[in-house]
């Protein structure tokens, strides 16, 4: 019986997760011991106290029964505040945050998620962890309400938009898990799925260093696409040639640049690598120097792919 209801539930992907299913659990058994015994009797009085053929029987005048209304009267309020006190507790226990947990913040906006890492890394799709170590997840909204999901970790927290919301959990299970927008009302909430990849600390730290390993097998300039998308690199530089806060990036390979203190320089490789690390160095001239850096931010491969998207940019 315990098996089969726990092969209706998602994989227990935390000790959290655990609680939450004994707890559940404990619901489920209750309810049934009180489905059993009021339908039970419900179906068994009838049949034994029916009214047979050529009797004319009354019921007895029952007035009260000190025992019975205790009994219906005590043990229910104990239970309800079992329930209460246990509940609340697992409640708690899974919205205090460990001291040392890792924090990553997460995005949502009509209709995907993105994550930024303690190191300025970011990227969406997919959520990177690390196994059995607290995560701290500071999330909000671009836009409407969101409703982010694990199911594995048994947690879920409403996102907000102008408020950050948090919520932890310490994954104990490698692998890949599925993360949902539990948001009701809206036309694709449905639709932003991503993935909780949790990984061991070897892996980790080569996720760290070369990306996710989605990665290997990416073209460049899709890999500059999306971090031009979601790194805000396109709130400034347009694509169509219109200027912005920074200069567009259409027509800008190859071409020669002049730059504020009066030098000039062709844009190539290093150019566009010298701009995204130490945007200061080579202000381009008619621009204020306000391009933030992005030193240690990006791992070589997602330069590459800037590099490779400009390329592209005819
Ligand atoms: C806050 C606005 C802002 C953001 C965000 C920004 N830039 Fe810039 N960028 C500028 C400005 C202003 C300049 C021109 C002044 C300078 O060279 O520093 C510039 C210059 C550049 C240049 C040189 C362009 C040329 O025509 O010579 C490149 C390449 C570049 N940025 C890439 C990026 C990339 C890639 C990102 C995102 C990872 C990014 N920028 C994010 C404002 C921004
Ligand atoms: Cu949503």
């Amino acid at each position: 019986m315990n098996e089969w209801l726990r092969s209706t539930l998602p994989i227990v992907g935390s000790e959290h997760a655990r609680d939450i299913d004994t707890f559940y659990f404990f619901v489920f058994y209750l309810s049934l011991f009180f489905f059993i015994i009021v339908g039970g009797l419900a179906v068994y009085f009838p049949i034994k106290y029916r009214l047979k053929p050529g009797e004319t029987r009354r019921s007895a005048h029952i007035t009260d029964n000190f025992f019975l209304e205790m009994l219906w009267t005590v043990v229910p309020s104990l239970l309800c505040f079992v329930l209460f006190f246990w509940g609340f507790n697992t409640y708690l226990a899974a919205f205090t945050v460990p001291n040392d947990a890792m924090e990553i913040y997460v995005r949502g906006r009509k209709w995907n998620w993105t994550f930024e890492y303690p190191d300025g890394m970011a990227g969406g799709g997919t959520l990177y962890v690390p196994l059995n170590r607290p995560i701290k997840l500071i999330m909000d909204s671009e836009d409407v309400l969101h409703a982010f999901y694990i199911p594995a970790m048994r947690i879920k927290q409403d996102v907000i938009p102008g408020r950050y919301v948090y919520m932890t959990f310490t994954p104990t299970v490698k692998g890949e898990f599925q993360i949902f927008c539990a948001e009701y009302c809206g036309k694709d909430h449905s639709g932003m799925l991503a993935m909780l990849k949790v990984m061991d600390d070897a892996e980790y730290e080569v996720f760290k260093r070369e990306g996710p390993p989605e990665y290997k097998t990416m073209d460049p300039k899709l890999i500059g696409e999306t971090i031009y998308k979601t790194r805000g690199c396109q709130s400034c530089h347009s694509l169509d040639g219109t200027k912005g806060d920074g200069p567009s990036f259409k027509g800008i390979w190859g071409k020669t640049e002049q730059f504020a203190d009066g030098t000039s320089g062709v844009v190539d490789e290093n150019y566009i690598r010298q701009s995204v690390l130490e945007p200061q160095a080579k202000v381009v001239k008619g621009f204020e120097p306000v391009m933030p850096t992005f030193q240690g931010s990006l791992r070589p491969v997602e330069i590459n792919g800037i590099i490779a998207f400009i390329k592209g940019q005819k």
